[in-house]
């Protein structure tokens, strides 16, 4: 229902947003496109702000994230020492990125550097986005990623943008481990971004966690899957058996069918890291959005309890990579990358499997 989406991001709040970063106007072959505007910040590294979205040529632009970055990289070692906390510790600088040569540059032609150099861009093909037997389609998607140089680690921040409303948001570590060529030593990387959502603009957002919930008292285990509405500021647990995802909706947003429409985080993860500093407890952490709270490392004291129903909330999420004790000698020169994050995928957004079937256009 096309009035019901008109909170539009305005010409002028557009302007004032991308005053202070390079505006990306993309439009895919399907006809859905985003508004996105990116810059490379030393200390945060990749920053992506003011994050709309249009299903289609005459729909209106939907804001979804008014900001979204790096809020700490946590380096604890097996040992208990060191335990590197790179944002706040650091101030690294975003590397500047190379095009010379197709296998040895971070960013070949037909992709294209931005920002002095220290963001790449690449529209491709992601493969298959739906299938129905002979019927398909295959998806297209935008990414844009930046470096930082944290000493001997390269840290790649990279975003994905795709055709049908959904993001892909990842962390890598790569570079040369802290000791050298013979290091053994294990450590985790963990990566918290801290997600400002400004869904259908600032105000008026909720978040619910999602719980699948299996009954194995029942002679054939039954199922029921719900979504607890979040009321107040705190962290929670990721629990690997309930498939827990974050769900981000607002007061007013609703598709033609008259339903709530919503972004899901949905954790791309390998594992539950623990340790020592408070904020590292929990999986998520959902806090009022705050211009001036963007370090991890302070959540507990961000989090005091405030209300988050319906309100201009931050959505904090951290997973992490494990280079365990011992090394393997793929790692002696350089480590290999390893990659975590997320996926935001809209609800209720599309009326219908978008682009597909006899209603696609
Ligand atoms: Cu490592």
């Amino acid at each position: 229902m096309r009035e019901k989406l008109a909170l539009e991001s305005t010409k002028s709040a557009w302007d004032a947003a991308i005053s202070d970063c390079l505006p990306q106007d993309i439009a895919f072959a399907s006809g859905s496109g985003w508004r996105i505007c990116v810059k490379a910040v030393t200390r945060f590294g990749l920053v992506v702000s003011h994050v709309s979205f249009r299903k289609s040529p005459d729909a209106p632009f939907v804001l979804v994230l008014s900001d979204g970055r790096f809020s700490e990289i946590l380096v604890p070692y097996n040992k208990g020492t060191p335990r590197l906390m790179d944002l706040v510790f650091s101030s690294f600088p975003v590397l500047t990125l190379s095009a010379d040569s197709p296998l040895r540059s971070d960013c070949p032609a037909p992709h294209v550097l931005l920002d002095d150099k220290r963001i790449c861009r690449e529209v491709r093909d992601y493969g298959i986005a739906v299938k129905k037997d002979a019927e398909v389609r295959r998806g297209q998607e935008v990414s844009f990623f930046a470096v930082l140089d944290a000493d001997n680690y390269d840290y790649i921040s990279e975003w994905i943008f795709r055709d049908d409303g959904s993001i892909v948001t990842r962390a890598g570590a790569t570079g040369v481990k802290r000791d050298g060529p013979e290091d053994e030593n294990g450590h985790m990387h963990n990566f918290t971004w801290r997600l400002d959502f400004d869904f259908g603009g600032a105000d008026g957002d909720s978040a619910c966690v999602t719980r699948h919930i299996e009954n194995m008292n029942a002679a054939y285990s039954t199922a029921t899957d719900r979504c607890d509405l979040i009321e107040t500021e705190g962290g929670l647990q990721w629990n690997p058996a309930e498939f827990n995802t974050i769900v981000v909706s607002d007061s007013v947003l609703k598709n033609a069918r008259g339903r709530r429409t919503e972004y899901e985080l949905i954790p791309l993860r390998s594992g539950v890291a623990r340790h020592t500093e408070l904020f590292s407890r929990n999986d998520f952490w959902i806090t009022r959005a705050k211009p001036d709270e963007l370090l991890a490392v302070n959540l507990p004291d961000y989090a005091k309890g405030e209300p988050v129903a319906g309100e201009d909330i931050a959505v904090w999420y951290t997973g992490s990579l494990r280079h365990e004790d011992h090394m393997r000698d793929e790692d002696r020169d350089a480590v290999p990358v390893l990659w975590v994050g997320f996926e935001l995928r809209p609800r209720n957004l599309f009326d219908a499997t978008p682009f597909f079937g006899k209603d696609a256009r």
